[in-house]
């Protein structure tokens, strides 16, 4: 555990990106919290909610917290579900601030899912990855955060005993799979697409042999922001899982053009199970 105690010196922490503080009444508000769920996207925090509600047969409300200009962050009973932007920088953001806001709340024993959007390697546009291992663009199971002016390599792990708990879920309707998830800077070249705005700085034959590479080395999935997630986790010692679906297959194509309706049922999908999951496990949820 590497907590800071210098926020003990600290009177009033204002975390700004949340738009709440510490002077509130952080305990009353957030103190039964056990699962915090992560996504690029508001419209899929308040999704998400949405399906937990209606696994309580409408008994549970949902509440809406803070201030809405970079994230959007609802509760429904002990689940906090919300939002973290695109990259790593934005969900390094949240990361710092929701587990203070938990550390000041008093809450224990709880766990971080990020349920993401993903380019699939291999695999259907649809089908989940439950992430073994966040790797970086050298498919090595490390985060390389520059902190002033050095270089730190942070492990990856994810927890093995909670990838096996998601994995006992699955039933045969979910289209499930295991595997690396490669975390990049970039949706365009950082991914190997051929399609950003600039030259591309490699061939197609440079393009396809990587994503083959990736794909050999256990590689499933690529999308932004799983190596951040999952090293911040380590340090902080908070158990964490990341689930994503694919949206597109990378070994046949860099464009995303499965329509409007086929998004809803893919992301349904993730939240689908990742609600269901959460609803079991949560005893006081109900
Ligand atoms: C997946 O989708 C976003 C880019 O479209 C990014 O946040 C990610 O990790
Ligand atoms: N998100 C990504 O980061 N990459 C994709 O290809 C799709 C979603």
């Amino acid at each position: 555990m590497h907590r800071n105690k210098i926020l003990e010196d600290i009177e009033v922490d204002y975390l700004y990106h949340l738009g709440l503080d510490s002077s509130m009444n952080l305990k009353a508000l957030f103190g039964n919290v056990k699962f915090v769920c992560m996504g690029g996207s508001p419209d899929r925090a308040y999704e998400f909610v949405k399906k937990i509600q209606e696994r309580s047969d409408k008994t549970l409300i949902i509440e809406q917290f803070g201030k809405t200009e970079r994230t959007s962050l609802y509760k429904i009973g002990n689940v906090i579900s919300m939002s973290h932007g695109m990259g790593m920088p934005s969900i390094l953001i949240f990361l710092h601030e929701i587990t203070k806001l938990l550390e000041y709340a008093g809450c224990i024993d709880y766990i971080f899912l990020r349920l993401g959007t993903s380019g699939g390697i291999g695999i259907e546009p649809g089908t989940l990855v439950l992430t073994t291992e966040a790797v970086n663009s050298n498919f090595k199971a490390v985060f390389d955060h520059q902190v002033l002016d050095k270089t730190y390599s942070f492990p990856t792990n994810l927890d093995s005993k909670l990838i096996a708990r998601i994995q006992s879920c699955v039933k045969t309707t979910s289209r499930l799979v295991l595997g690396k998830t490669l975390g990049t800077d970039d949706f365009y070249e950082g991914q190997g697409r051929l399609d950003g705005a600039l030259a591309p700085l490699y061939t197609d034959i440079e393009k396809h042999d990587y994503l083959q590479r990736a794909f050999m080395m256990g590689v499933r999935n690529i999308e932004m922001e799983s190596t951040a997630f999952a090293a911040f986790c380590v340090r902080a010692d908070i158990p964490s899982v990341i689930i994503c679906v694919a949206l597109i297959n990378r070994l046949n194509g860099d464009q995303i053009t499965s329509t409007k309706e086929e998004m809803k049922h893919y992301t349904d999908n993730l939240l689908d199970f990742v609600a269901g999951f959460v609803y079991d496990q949560s005893d006081c949820i109900k």
